[in-house]
């Protein structure tokens, strides 16, 4: 028989630090988000000089893979444009039918969403409000901000978590910096199917 699970206690730095303790810590430098932005072009100059700029970096606590546990994270994104083009995370959909919250400690930012038929949701993240991702949507993160933006996350640890949609369909929106402003627009290069 399995050992029975104990209780533990997850320490979360409100002023926009890390969890502790965390179990596994990704760093995501443009390099690996290049083709996700709508100006690519741009993207590769900056990598042609050599700079590798790091968007973001989340920590996860992950307590157990089995069904019926929950993964705990922090995700921090940094501020930046590529292009017009606000710093973001891939997006990905969950491969089972999954929530997560997202739950905003600093800076400002927006949690895209988008479903499977391609209609798209906006939940504007400020300090203090929680988005919530029902099962079924596809979400992305953008930091429209000067500062870092860091939020909270949730999720069922069996999740699971598909990339290839986003990654070879795009999202619908796009948000980018208009009159100095963020403005979510239609993306160019989405592909429904
Ligand atoms: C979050 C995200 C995290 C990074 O933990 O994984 O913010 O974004 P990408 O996974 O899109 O690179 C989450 O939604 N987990 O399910
Ligand atoms: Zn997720």
């Amino acid at each position: 028989m399995s050992q029975p699970q104990r209780p533990e206690k997850v320490v979360v730095d409100f002023r926009g630090g890390v969890i502790k303790p965390y179990t596994r810590k990704k760093e995501v430098r443009l390099s690996e988000l290049r083709e996700y932005f709508s100006n690519v072009e741009e993207a590769e100059k900056i990598l042609l000089k050599g700079k590798d700029p790091l968007i973001y970096e989340y920590y996860e606590y992950i307590y157990s893979e089995a069904a019926g546990n929950l993964n705990l994270g922090l995700t921090i994104i940094y501020p930046g444009k590529i292009g017009k083009e606000y710093y973001m995370t891939k997006g990905h959909f969950h491969e089972r039918d999954a929530a997560e919250f997202y739950f905003c400690l600093k800076g400002r930012g927006m949690l895209l969403m988008q479903n499977k038929d391609g209609e798209v949701s906006v939940v504007e993240l400020e300090p203090g409000s929680l988005g919530y991702v029902p099962p079924g949507w596809g979400h992305r993160t953008i930091n429209t901000g000067r500062g870092k933006l860091v939020f909270f996350f949730a999720y069922p640890s069996d999740a699971g978590h598909n990339y290839t949609i986003i990654k070879e369909r795009g999202f619908a929106m796009i948000v980018v910096e208009e009159a100095k402003a963020p403005k979510v627009v239609p993306n160019p290069k989405y592909h429904k199917t």
